[in-house]
């Protein structure tokens, strides 16, 4: 097992990212089984979900003239636009039939302001609006971050680098993640990730403890 000062933080694993989902991931649904397994390993888990209102910014559809993948700039800096996903209450935002969430202690909405997108699980993406997570997590005495789900590129990797700066030891298990891969999104994710000394591991190598 893992010990009493790790969590496992599982990203959006939710419909819409999986195939036929509106934003689908390459392969999502694939990492379900190992992510299962995985939350077993660890004493602690939780869980993010992504939550927009209808018409949320981050929408191509709300950008008359707009696609998506193209970037906008807003307010708080540049915007890829995706299509319409994770809506509020609907099945596309219901995590995947086949995810075990009972397991997890908390579960993070993020998205869900109207004018910032949030990829994060701790800051959304003006970059000062917190999620409170920071705060959860270390009251709760947790130091070491683990980090599975879905998009490695964009949720992942933005909570990754966020648990980062604050302080957190952090880890991303790769093979319980999927990418979406725009615009060279994988490649940097890889460089960012190498930069802040946020760790990549095979679940392999979580071996019967995770250290
Ligand atoms: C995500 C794009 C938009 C993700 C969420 O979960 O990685 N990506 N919303
Ligand atoms: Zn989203």
């Amino acid at each position: 097992m893992a010990g009493r000062a790790d969590v496992l933080i599982v990203v959006d694993i939710q419909n819409d990212f999986c195939s036929d989902g509106a934003l689908a991931v390459p392969g999502g649904e694939e990492i379900v089984p190992l992510v299962n397994r995985l939350m077993g390993r660890f004493a602690h888990v939780v869980l993010t979900q992504d939550w927009h209102p209808p018409g949320h910014l981050s929408f191509a559809s709300a950008h008359p003239g707009r696609e998506p993948f193209e970037t906008v700039d807003l307010p708080y800096g540049p915007q890829i636009l995706w299509p319409d996903h994770c809506i509020q209450d609907t099945s596309g935002a219901a995590f995947h039939a086949g995810f075990d969430a009972a397991r997890a202690e908390m579960i993070v909405r993020k998205g869900f302001r109207r004018a910032i997108d949030s990829y994060s699980a701790f800051f959304e993406n003006d970059r000062t609006t917190s999620t409170g997570l920071a705060g959860y997590l270390r009251e709760r005495g947790f130091t070491r971050v683990f980090l599975a789900g879905l998009a490695y590129d964009f949720c992942v990797r933005f909570s990754a680098e966020d648990a980062r700066r604050e302080g957190f030891a952090v880890t991303v298990i790769e093979d319980a993640c999927r990418s979406i891969d725009t615009g060279g999104s994988r490649a940097a994710t890889n460089d960012s990730f190498a930069r802040l000394g946020v760790r990549r591991i095979m679940a392999a190598q979580l071996g019967p403890v995770a250290a």
